[in-house]
């Protein structure tokens, strides 16, 4: 008689699915690039938080970043545009389904070099999706130049230094319109976590610049987007805790040093005092903060602006929620009274 034990049984989440259905193909990118750890806490994310992977539309433009949605919710759909032509996509497709979840993976050269003016306009148009910026200070893929995002000073492998001021992603997101805007770093497990989880059921924008080392063009000394320079300079705001709106636990926390945001399906934010008090609701302080710090060659993550109250792009349009592709015809066919009072209006 065998005396061995029965498996474990599978974990599984709300929906009864188990991670495999969040995973995705196997990574090609080099080993230890900061954009695989990134993938991974996606797959975590929407796991754990039982979102189905099918609701979900993945948009990327060209690059070592805009590979990765190859790698996570394989289920779900997914469109990989021309380079730096995510946003234009997204928005169509956010409009036409307002029921999806939009995820953009991009890169610092997809977003801040020739995809700018398509992301300056998803920013003032704030429309509802995530928007992840996986940023290595260089094009990875077309062999380590210098992007836009890179700190004037710093140096590329071969010595070259870089003579023009850095394009601030996130200060552009909080300028231009986005409602959620945060810096993390790719080796930060449990603060990029809080802020995808938030990012997930925020019903707006969210930029999500995370510092993602290229450990093969850009992580020696001189560079300020290597692993080394992160775990030096990263200054992290505040302790951030994602508190699904599922999860009826209360622990008891002391309001002097925890603050709690609640976001729009109920779930909340809970940010914990590190050595100085922070309202991500106020713009000119998140702008003046990663301004600061940047002065002092310092890197502040977290989240650093949050506006629930804004409307998303649809709800400006008062588009309807069902899927435009599903609207039966009487839906949207105007009746033959309408037509003629057009017409009659044109007179
Ligand atoms: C229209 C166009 N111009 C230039 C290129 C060449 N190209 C491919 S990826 C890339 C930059 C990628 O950099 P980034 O977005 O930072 O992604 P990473 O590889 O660093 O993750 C460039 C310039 C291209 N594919 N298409
Ligand atoms: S070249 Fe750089 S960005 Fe591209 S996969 Fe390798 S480490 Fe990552
Ligand atoms: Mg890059």
């Amino acid at each position: 008689m065998s005396t061995a034990a029965a498996p474990p049984p599978k974990k599984v989440n709300r929906l009864g699915l188990e991670v495999v259905s969040y995973r995705g193909g196997r990574t090609t990118l080099c080993a230890g690039c900061g954009h695989n750890p990134v993938s991974e806490r996606l797959i975590e994310c929407f796991f754990e938080m039982g979102v189905p992977p099918w609701q979900v539309a993945k948009f990327s433009g060209i690059g070592c970043s805009s590979k990765s949605p190859a790698y996570f919710l394989g289920l779900a759909h997914g469109f990989n545009a021309v380079h730096g032509r995510a946003p234009s996509v997204a928005t169509g497709a956010m409009l036409a389904n307002r029921r999806l979840i939009g995820l953009t993976v991009s890169g610092d050269g997809d977003t801040a070099s020739i995809g700018i003016g398509q992301f300056i306009h998803l920013l003032r148009r704030n429309v509802r999706q995530i928007y992840i910026i996986e940023d290595n200070g260089v094009y990875g893929l077309t062999k380590g130049q210098f992007s836009a995002t890179a700190e004037v000073g710093s140096t590329l492998k071969t010595g070259v230094v870089n003579d023009l001021p850095p394009i601030d992603c996130c200060v552009e997101a909080i300028q231009l319109g986005a409602t959620l805007v945060a810096r993390s770093f790719s080796g930060d497990k449990r603060q990029l976590q809080a802020i995808l989880k938030a990012a997930i059921v925020h019903q707006g924008l969210s930029v999500i610049d995370v510092i993602s080392p290229c450990v093969t063009f850009n992580d020696h000394e001189g560079s300020t987007k290597s692993y080394s320079y992160m775990k030096a300079h990263d200054q992290p705001l505040l302790e951030l805790d994602f508190v699904p709106a599922y999860e009826e636990i209360s622990v008891d926390f002391d309001p002097g040093q925890v603050r709690e945001v609640t976001l729009h399906d109920g779930s909340r934010l809970r940010l914990r005092k590190l050595e100085r008090d922070y309202d991500p609701g106020d713009k000119m302080r998140a702008l003046g903060t990663i301004h600061e710090a940047a002065t002092r060659g310092e890197v502040v993550t977290g989240v650093l602006y949050l506006d629930t109250s804004r409307k998303h792009f649809a709800e400006l349009l008062n588009l309807v929620d069902e899927p435009l592709a599903t609207l039966g015809e009487s839906r949207v066919r105007p009746p033959r009274e309408v037509l003629d009072q057009v017409m009659e209006e044109l007179r």
